[in-house]
C-alpha cells in the first residue's frame, strides 16, 4: 500500500480489490447476490440468520432474554452465517437483507413470512411482538428509543473507526487512529455519565436499549474487543464497567452472547442454536461434529 502521506486520490475512485485489509476478499463496491444458495428453514416460527458478532449478538440475546421471560413464540433457529467466506452475498440471504450483512430475521409465524433486518430494527420488531423489554409509555419509550438508536448510529465509529484502524488495517494510520480514538473514548464518557446516574442505560429498567449497546461497549471496556482495554484506558470508565459486569452475569447473556460464535475460547461458542437444549451439550462435541 502507498504511503498515506504522500496519497493523492486519483480523479475518479477505482476499485483496488488486493488493499490488503483484513475483509479485501469479502468487500466490494457494488451489491447483490452473488450466487445462488438458499437458507436452511427449521422448526421454530423465527429463523435467525447470523454470526456471534456484537451486531449478531444482540438479537441473540434479546431472544434469549424473551424466552426467559416465558415467551415460547420467541423460540428461534440461529443458522450461521459466515461472512468471511460469503454466505452473505447468496441469493437467499439477500432476500432477507438486501444489505447483505448479518443479523437478518424471518418471522415465520403468521400467513406469511416477514423478513426484518438491521439489528436496531429486529430489536423494535421482537420487543413490540411480545411486548417487552421496551416501555410502552412516555417519556420511558422515548428515552430507551433514544439510547437504541445512539448505539446505532455511534457503533459504526467504534467498530468500523476505531477498531478498523487501531486492530485490522493492513497499516496504522495515526491520524485515522487519533480521530476514531478520541470519538470512542467521548463515547464511552457519554456512557459512563449516563451510568453515574442510572442503573441501566435508559433508566431504572434493563431494555432494548442495554441490549444494544452491551455487546458492542460492554465488550470494549472489558479488553474483549480490539484488544483495546489498555490503549482506551477503559478502566476510567467504571459506571460502564459496574453496567458491563451487571448485564454480563444475566443468565439470558451468557446464552446470547455464545450463538452462532465462532471465534474467543471454545465454551463460548455455539455455532448454530435450534433448541434450548444446545446449551446444554458440551460446546466442544459440537466444534467437533461441526
Ligand atoms: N447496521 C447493521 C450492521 C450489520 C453489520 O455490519 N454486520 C456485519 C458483521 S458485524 C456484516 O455482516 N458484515 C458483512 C459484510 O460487510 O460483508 C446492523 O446493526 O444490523
Amino acid at each position: 500500500m502507498s504511503n498515506q502521506d504522500t496519497y493523492t486520490p486519483p480523479k475518479v475512485w477505482t476499485w483496488d480489490q488486493g488493499n490488503g485489509g483484513e475483509f479485501a476478499s469479502i468487500n466490494r463496491p457494488t451489491s447483490g447476490a452473488q450466487s445462488v444458495k438458499e437458507l436452511p428453514v427449521g422448526k421454530h416460527p423465527l429463523q435467525l440468520y447470523s454470526l456471534g458478532t456484537p451486531n449478531g449478538q444482540k438479537v441473540t440475546i434479546m431472544l434469549e432474554e424473551l424466552l426467559a421471560l416465558g415467551h415460547e413464540g420467541a423460540e428461534y433457529d440461529a443458522w450461521l452465517i459466515d461472512i468471511r467466506k460469503g454466505d452473505q452475498f447468496g441469493s437467499g440471504f439477500v432476500e432477507v437483507n438486501p444489505n447483505s450483512k448479518i443479523p437478518a430475521l424471518m418471522d415465520r409465524s403468521g400467513d406469511k413470512p416477514i423478513r426484518i433486518f438491521e439489528s436496531g430494527a429486529i430489536l423494535v420488531y421482537l420487543a413490540e411482538k411480545f411486548g417487552a423489554l421496551l416501555p410502552t409509555t412516555q417519556p420511558e419509550r422515548a428515552e430507551t428509543l433514544s439510547w437504541l438508536f445512539w448505539q446505532m448510529g455511534s457503533a459504526p465509529f467504534l467498530g468500523g473507526g476505531f477498531g478498523h484502524f487501531y486492530a485490522y488495517a493492513p497499516v496504522k494510520i495515526k491520524y485515522a487512529i487519533d480521530r476514531y480514538a478520541m470519538e470512542a473514548k467521548r463515547q464511552l464518557d457519554v456512557l459512563d455519565k449516563r451510568l453515574a446516574e442510572h442503573e441501566f442505560v435508559a433508566g431504572k429498567d434493563y431494555s432494548v436499549a442495554d441490549i444494544a449497546i452491551w455487546p458492542w461497549y460492554g465488550a470494549v471496556v472489558k479488553g474483549l474487543a480490539y484488544d483495546a482495554a489498555e490503549f482506551l484506558s477503559t478502566h476510567e470508565y467504571k459506571n460502564v464497567l459496574r453496567w458491563a459486569d451487571q448485564v454480563g452475569a444475566r443468565p439470558a447473556v451468557k446464552r446470547g452472547y455464545k450463538v452462532n460464535r465462532t471465534s474467543g475460547s471454545p465454551e463460548n461458542q455455539l455455532r448454530e442454536r435450534h433448541d434450548a437444549s444446545d446449551f446444554d451439550t458440551k460446546t466442544e462435541d459440537k466444534i467437533a461434529k461441526a
